[in-house]
């Protein structure tokens, strides 16, 4: 098992659209143990495969109280979206240190796959249906201060960019 390295915002890398997962294998079977170690270590939520540089249709989860419950979801596709959307709070592990409310669909069913290549498909609500909605952004390049103001959206990028010329954390 390995920690990756997380790609940080305004990395263009970020930016990049995945390809779907093809390859059911060992390989696939690492990245997942790999990325999911990493989220654990970060006490993340979620992680993005783009976000390990790695730009390929996976997200892994655990929203568990516990910490005992994790999820891969492989080739995601978001099969229905409620009318009825909430504004939440939202973090990045690629954007640390910054929360804001993002406005998504309440209520969504996400259709995938598992590490065997076995479709599934499930209903997700509140926290986990914001969750799965912005890791599937990443997979398609968007990071969630793109929904923010064009004003709040520059103030982060010019902290990070800032940080970045001195080596010093946002
Ligand atoms: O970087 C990521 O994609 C992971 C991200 C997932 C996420 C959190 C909250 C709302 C939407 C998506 C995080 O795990 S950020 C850190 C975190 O643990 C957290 C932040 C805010 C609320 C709950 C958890
Ligand atoms: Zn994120």
């Amino acid at each position: 098992m390995a920690l990756l390295p997380i790609l940080c915002y305004p990395d263009a890398r970020l930016h990049t659209v995945a390809k779907p997962v093809s390859a059911f294998d060992h390989d696939l079977e690492v990245l997942a143990k790999d990325m999911l170690e990493t989220m654990y270590d970060s006490n993340g939520i979620g992680l993005a495969a783009t976000q390990v540089d790695v730009h390929l249709r996976l997200i892994v989860m655990d929203t568990s109280e516990e910490r005992h419950d994790p999820w891969v979801l492989i080739n995601p596709e978001i099969t229905e979206k409620s009318d009825e959307m909430l504004i939440a709070e939202e973090g990045c592990l690629s954007v640390p240190g910054i929360f804001d409310g993002v406005e998504r669909a309440k209520e969504i069913r996400v259709s995938y796959l598992d590490l065997k290549g076995e479709r599934h498909s499930l209903h997700a609500t509140e926290l986990i249906a914001v969750c799965i909605q912005h890791e599937m952004d990443h997979l398609i390049g968007r990071v969630f201060v793109e929904y923010l103001s064009p004003l709040k959206r520059s103030r982060i990028k010019n902290k990070f960019l800032k940080a970045q010329r001195h080596n010093t954390t946002p």
